[in-house]
């Protein structure tokens, strides 16, 4: 059975944690941290980042990486179109999602979440580049009502895990839902799909852990 490691306050995490619950594919989960040291996990995760997944075969690392594997070695309930080219457009959102939207709005992270802070002028510089890869990505997000087009995909993995955290980091920080003020109304989808019972179980998780860490950190 294939074990899926990281944590559930991890976006990333979420988004293969929502892949696997779409395709019916059974898994347990381990709780791995950032920022190991310990050799067996980065014998896994080389960078140390979650997710990774073991298998019979080995263990494996990246997202997309994982969600790519999983759509090949269990075809059932796929989360990619059958056709080639509109399968290249669901990665090349998953792309948009990943590296231009979460990756640039993950500096604001520190201060948004972290209780750390981001200099005045990275946020000028978070800023200009978040409002020019939101307007791209405007022009490629069909939301027809997923973002692919009619049918739930691995960018919805993504996207689902991952949009809220641009939205509230840039609100944080900057002022302003930059996703929003681009014209990316993100909120009623995340609400679409966070009515599949998948979604709803990832987010039963990450809440039940968010209270858990809460209730600690009151503690003491
Ligand atoms: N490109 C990676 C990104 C994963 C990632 O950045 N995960 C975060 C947790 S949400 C992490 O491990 N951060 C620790 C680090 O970057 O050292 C993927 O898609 O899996």
């Amino acid at each position: 059975m294939i074990t899926l490691c990281g944590f559930s306050l991890s976006n990333y995490y979420n988004k293969v944690k929502l892949a696997l619950l779409e395709k019916g594919i059974p898994f347990r989960e381990e709780l791995c941290m950032t920022g190991s040291s310990d050799e067996e996990v980065l014998s896994c995760s080389p960078l140390g980042k979650v997710p990774f997944i073991r298998t019979a075969q080995g263990s494996l690392c990246e997202s997309q990486v994982i969600l790519d594997y999983l759509e090949a070695a269990y075809p059932e309930t796929p989360l990619l179109p059958t056709d080639p080219w509109q399968r290249a457009k669901v990665h090349e959102l998953v792309t948009f999602i990943d590296l231009h939207l979460e990756l640039v709005a993950r500096e604001l992270y520190p201060q948004a979440f972290f209780g750390g802070t981001v200099s005045e002028s990275n946020q000028a510089r978070i800023r200009k580049q978040l409002t020019k890869n939101i307007a791209g990505f405007k022009r490629l997000a069909k939301f027809g009502p997923y973002l692919a087009g009619e049918h739930f995909t691995q960018a919805d993995c993504a996207g689902w895990a991952s949009l809220p955290l641009v939205g509230m980091a840039s609100k944080i920080v900057l002022g302003e839902d930059l996703l929003v003020a681009g014209g990316v109304n993100w909120k009623p989808y995340i609400a679409l799909v966070g009515e599949r019972p998948t979604a709803q179980k990832v987010a039963a998780d990450r809440k039940a852990d968010q209270d858990r860490i809460a209730a600690l950190k009151q503690a003491g």
